[in-house]
């Protein structure tokens, strides 16, 4: 029986959002997410858990991520990234996969590998990077956004003030 591998100090009792990556080198481009889900007070841990280097762990994480009360999973990997389809087969939590760049083919293997679920067991694939895991994040908002009156104000207030920074946007001409 494999324990929960450990989260970041500042993590709350009650997180509504795991942030999970499989290596600390993730953590440049999963960062962008965690920086969103604090920005919006969102109680969420963010944790290493390598499918292929910690399995049993990924296990004990899909399986208690439910009964823990997550709401939804934000998991990022690179290269055969297995770790957004192995929680997801391991729980019935949501889980946003996000393609972490990888050195050799910049990602379109980790973009591969989470995107091509079979059918059954789906895994929301967002984009390659840094933009990816902002949107997984914007994207888990919204979903708890749903029967949270608050947060979907904080999040019109969100999107309003990037309407307004396009339309103030100047060209070099
Ligand atoms: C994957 O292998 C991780 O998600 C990471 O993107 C990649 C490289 O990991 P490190 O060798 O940097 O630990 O498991």
């Amino acid at each position: 029986m494999s324990t929960l591998p450990p989260s970041d100090t500042s993590a709350p009792d009650k997180p509504l959002v795991g942030v999970v990556m499989g290596s600390s080198s993730d953590w440049e481009t999963m960062k962008h997410a965690v920086q969103l889900l604090t920005q919006f007070d969102i109680p969420h841990e963010a944790r290493v858990v390598s499918a292929h280097r910690m399995p049993d762990d990924l296990f004990a994480y899909a399986e208690q991520a439910g009964p823990r009360g997550l709401q939804v999973i934000i998991a990022g990997a690179g290269g055969a990234a297995h770790l957004p389809g192995m929680l997801a087969a391991k729980t019935m939590v949501p889980v946003l996969g996000v393609p972490v760049a990888s050195r050799h083919l910049q990602g379109v293997d980790s973009l591969h590998s989470i995107v091509q679920m079979p059918k059954g067991v789906p895994v929301a694939t967002f984009a390659i990077g840094d933009a990816g895991a902002a949107n997984a994040a914007l994207f888990a908002i919204s979903m708890l956004a749903l029967h949270d009156a608050r947060l979907a104000a904080q999040l019109h207030t969100f999107r309003a003030e990037q309407t307004e920074a396009a339309r103030a946007m100047k060209l070099p001409v």
